[in-house]
């Protein structure tokens, strides 16, 4: 079955982390979308700082979607998961009882300035262009580490994944973060003093979407010791964008 007028728009790159954090919320609950390839930061045609683009989405940033259904245009990868998850009844994964709904609100907005930090040492590599000064990736590390070692005391000391013994889209908006540094995809990060957050990022490699969405990440590899150009970007993302289609065709049925 082909692409369907009423799907889900999602504009965006899979080398963004809070892009691939709605993919896999979309794979998991297969709901096909369309992705509408958007470059961050551009002022392009296709990019997200097109004035365009920001008369509709002013953030001027990765994800935004369009819902054809309502209507509906929305940034925020943490505005668009609960969105979806509100309008399709996905409370296994954004459960409705308010404690159990504010526990992943609260991961969700905690997210912002700690564990988006992870992308802190990750820009340097593929941004040689922005020159991200040494202290700035000292105090990203600084505060990654904080949120790891909060992770692992508290929210995966009590249970499986970070709102309880359920996957949660919490989860898909940590993992997406802190997944990418691991040895097997960019290996900028040594997980072993977390012990919790090490056996979590296996549980989120065995959680369903979890190859699809990062399939950009394993075709860029090991950057740790010499940093990608545009180039090999461009191509991770473009064989990254053919692997997705596969999978939302074969979503599609
Ligand atoms: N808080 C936002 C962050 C979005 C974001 O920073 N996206 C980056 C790409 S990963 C982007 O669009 N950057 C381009 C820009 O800021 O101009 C979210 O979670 O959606």
């Amino acid at each position: 079955m082909t692409a369907g007028d009423n799907e889900l728009v999602l504009y965006g790159v899979p080398f963004s982390q809070p892009v691939r954090a709605v993919m896999w919320l979309c794979i998991y609950k297969r709901l096909p979308f369309q992705m509408v390839l958007t470059n961050p930061g551009s002022k392009g045609e296709t990019g997200s700082r097109n004035p365009d683009y920001l008369a509709r989405y002013p953030g001027g940033t990765i994800p935004s979607i369009h819902d054809p259904e309502t209507g509906l245009d929305l940034s925020e990868a943490h505005a668009i998961m609960p969105y979806l998850c509100n309008k399709n009844g996905w409370t296994d994964v954004y459960p409705d009882a308010p404690d159990a709904r504010a526990k992943v609100d609260w991961i969700l907005h905690f997210h912002h300035r700690n564990l988006r930090e992870a992308s802190g040492l990750v820009a340097p590599k593929i941004r040689k262009d922005l020159d991200i000064p040494e202290a700035a990736q000292t105090r990203s590390r600084a505060t990654l580490t904080a949120a790891l070692q909060a992770m692992e005391d508290v929210w995966l000391s009590r249970g499986r994944f970070l709102a309880g013994d359920n996957v949660t889209i919490a989860d898909f908006g940590a993992y997406v973060e802190v997944g990418q540094l691991q040895p097997r995809f960019t290996n900028l990060y040594d997980f072993s003093p977390f012990p919790n957050v090490q056996r979590w990022l296996n549980d989120m490699q065995a959680t369903e979407g979890h190859d699809d969405v990062h399939e950009v990440l394993a075709r860029l590899g090991d950057i740790s010791e010499q940093a990608p150009d545009m180039d090999t970007i461009k191509s991770a993302n473009k064989g990254a964008l053919q692997a997705l289609n596969a999978k939302l065709a074969d979503i599609r049925g």
